[in-house]
């Protein structure tokens, strides 16, 4: 694949279906950003979460906003043709870094990523967005991410809830999340069996989960997270995740902050 470029068919399934599978996007990334996992997970930042299960399997390490700190993550936010590809997935004249996510389930990992969108989560909203979910080892069709195909159309936001199924905002009245699972049938859910440097593409708004890692190797992944020119601080009635602590901003105000610069502007 021609990394600088995506296709029309590529923009009209992403836009229409919510994830698209870039095949080798980011191949040449693979071993810088798995030197930079290592590096992260020996510093990792304030915003660290690692889940380590009852049942003494081994831990979920994960972190957020980390990508300008570790070589290996910066050169693919900054270096790579991501934000490129962002802009025109999104059909946005600009790709303005939101952030990243590390996320590494260790070898028989036994936490499932529960079904989720990730915009309610967030203090940034707008239509356009796109998350790139990147693998770095091979992950077969039966342990990888899944998405409902179309969901980001439904005209929800479903309660965001933590990864260990607490409630994310206090008192939050807002519908929950569909038993995707039960419904598995009658939706149509999505999901490629993966290499390392591939990536799917995929919205803020899109339904999506993951199983649990119960295999001998790890699944270390980086999503790294885009708005577009449509982009606006969101009123939400506590702490998002990622947290933000030290920002000042007015909800509907344009996306605007150092920690979000745009790195990409079309000509
Ligand atoms: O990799 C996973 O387990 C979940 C990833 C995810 O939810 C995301 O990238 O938004």
């Amino acid at each position: 694949m021609n990394t600088a470029n995506i296709t029309d068919t590529q923009i009209e399934e992403f836009q229409r279906d919510g994830a698209v599978l870039l095949k080798g996007a980011f191949a040449d990334y693979v071993e810088p950003l798995r030197k930079a996992i290592e590096e992260n997970k020996a510093n990792p930042s304030w915003r660290e979460r690692t889940y380590t299960p009852e049942d003494g399997s081994a831990p979920f390490f994960q972190d957020y906003c980390v990508w300008s700190q570790f070589g290996g993550y910066k050169s693919l936010v900054t270096e790579s043709p991501m934000a490129a590809m962002a802009a025109r997935l999104m059909q946005s004249r600009t790709a303005r870094i939101f952030h990243d996510h590390i996320l590494v389930k260790e070898p028989g990992n036994s936490i499932v990523t529960p079904w989720h969108q990730d915009q309610p989560y967030y203090l940034v909203e707008g239509q356009q967005s796109v998350s790139f979910w990147v693998p770095l080892d091979s992950v077969p069709r039966d342990r990888t991410i899944e998405y409902v195909a179309g969901s980001h159309h439904w005209n929800k936001d479903f309660k965001p809830t933590r990864f260990d199924g607490t409630a994310l905002f206090e008192n939050d009245v807002s519908e929950e999340v569909p038993d995707v699972d039960a419904k598995r049938d009658e939706l149509d859910i999505l999901g490629w069996a993966v290499e390392p440097g591939d990536a799917v593409a995929f919205t803020f708004r899109t339904l999506h989960g993951a199983p649990a890692n119960a295999s001998p190797t790890r699944r270390r992944v980086i999503s790294v997270r885009w708005v577009g020119d449509d982009a606006r601080f969101a009123d939400r009635p506590g702490k998002t995740s990622p947290a933000f602590p030290d920002l000042d901003f007015a909800p509907g105000q344009p996306f605007e902050a150092d920690e979000f610069p745009v790195l990409h502007t079309t000509a």
